[in-house]
């Protein structure tokens, strides 16, 4: 077969996985997380072309990253028993921040996601984490800049610094994060507090 018609017939079918997806999140959530799904799904796509990250990839990490964010606490926790996830202690006590890692086990095992990027960048999305790769840090920013959000701090100023320089919009995000959670009492998952402090530390090493 020709091999132009070959690579369409290939780009086709990725096509068609992303529709199928689109049908089975959209099942899986409220309208209103749908949207924002959406949202972050194309805001990552876009980060991904700024940066010359793998665009199918920002869509499929955006698209996915909140797939287990409409299930109950006691589904979250049930899930990560059942399926030897581990969870931390602060996880346990705010079982909201599981979604990250059950969804990243449910774009594998039941959305039929093999790129362990992909997997890593929805896992990694709530806290962030150390090191994390261009796709990590593309849905994590795109989840807080994605048109739909607007109660978020400094919105305007940080979707421009996203586009101009995504590892100072990252710190940023992450610093806003925190002074909200410190400043409303919320626990802190130690991993957050880890991202901040390590991407803090670049920043000032580079400075
Ligand atoms: O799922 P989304 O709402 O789209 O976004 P998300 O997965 O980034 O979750 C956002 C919330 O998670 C936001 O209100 C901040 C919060 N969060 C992030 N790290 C921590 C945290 N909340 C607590 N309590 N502790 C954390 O370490
Ligand atoms: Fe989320
Ligand atoms: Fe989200």
């Amino acid at each position: 077969m020709d091999k132009e018609i070959k690579k369409k017939e290939k780009s086709d079918r990725h096509r068609l996985s992303l529709k199928k997806l689109r049908k089975a999140i959209r099942k899986a959530q409220t309208a209103k997380r749908y949207e924002h799904t959406l949202g972050v799904e194309y805001t990552a796509a876009a980060l991904a072309m700024r940066y010359g990250a793998n665009v199918n990839n920002a869509l499929l990490a955006g698209l996915l990253h909140d797939c287990a964010k409409c299930l109950s606490d006691e589904k979250l926790i049930d899930i990560c028993e059942k399926n030897q996830l581990p969870m931390t202690e602060t996880e346990r006590k705010l079982p909201f921040l599981l979604h990250g890692k059950v969804g990243g086990y449910l774009a594998e095992k039941k959305y039929g996601i093999q790129n362990r990027e992909v997997i890593d960048a929805i896992i990694n999305h709530t806290t962030g984490r150390e090191g994390m790769s261009l796709l990590e840090k593309i849905v994590f920013v795109a989840d807080y800049i994605e048109p739909g959000r607007s109660h978020a701090a400094n919105l305007e100023e940080l979707r421009l610094l996203a586009f101009q320089d995504i590892d100072k919009a990252l710190l940023r995000i992450l610093e806003g994060t925190l002074a909200h959670l410190k400043s409303s009492g919320y626990a802190i998952d130690p991993r957050t507090e880890e991202t901040w402090k390590h991407y803090r530390s670049l920043a000032e090493r580079d400075a």
